[in-house]
């Protein structure tokens, strides 16, 4: 009996953690520049940047908020190098949205932190 209730728990916090952050957490990149900011709580805010036009060139600041080094990697997006910030400090990375439409992932490449869920996507269309 105890163990169902305990099963239940962790299903409901996992559901919960999921919805909630990326469906209100996104930023218009139709402009051509979108800002995140990186968070040692390991997540970037907000993690999807939308309406970005394929084929356009995309600028994205990053405010590391935190302590940590954290980073932005995207093999699909060709920025294969890491642009690593600070914590405190802020750096920019710009790559040229694909041409196809579709969902792109991106992530911080620091030991243990996309496994943590720091992750993001950037949706061309
Ligand atoms: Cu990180």
């Amino acid at each position: 009996m105890k163990r169902v209730a305990l099963a239940l728990l962790v299903v409901g916090v996992v559901a919960c953690g999921g919805g909630g952050g990326t469906a209100q957490a996104e930023v218009d990149g139709s402009s051509g520049r979108a800002s995140l900011e990186l968070r040692d709580a390991q997540r970037y805010v907000p993690s999807r940047i939308v309406n970005v036009k394929p084929g356009s060139r995309v600028t994205v600041e990053l405010k590391n908020t935190g302590n940590l080094v954290h980073s932005f990697q995207s093999n699909d997006l060709g920025v294969p190098e890491a642009v690593k910030v600070e914590g405190g400090k802020t750096g920019s990375a710009t790559f040229t949205a694909p041409a196809a439409a579709g969902t792109y992932k991106f992530q911080c490449t620091e030991p243990g932190h996309a496994e943590a869920g720091m992750v993001g996507e950037v949706v061309v269309q």
